[in-house]
């Protein structure tokens, strides 16, 4: 599965938010959050560009982590 880390993550709103944002993108589903970890990994059935991604957790206010 796809991983990314993020930053900005504190509690289950902010994990609920990131979940729709990633999952509002066409070919991603299954989003998973862990807020130990700060990350976010999901299932992907077409390639997704790294940019797509992190527009759209900036979009919502917080930030992938290179
Ligand atoms: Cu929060």
């Amino acid at each position: 599965m796809p991983t990314i880390q993020i930053k900005g993550m504190r509690c289950g709103h902010c994990a609920a938010s990131v979940t729709s944002a990633l999952q509002a993108i066409d070919g991603i589903s299954e989003v998973k959050i862990s807020l130990e970890k700060n990350e976010a990994s999901f299932k992907q059935s077409q390639e997704v560009p790294i940019s797509t991604l992190k527009n759209a957790i900036t979009a919502i206010g917080f930030e992938v982590v290179d």
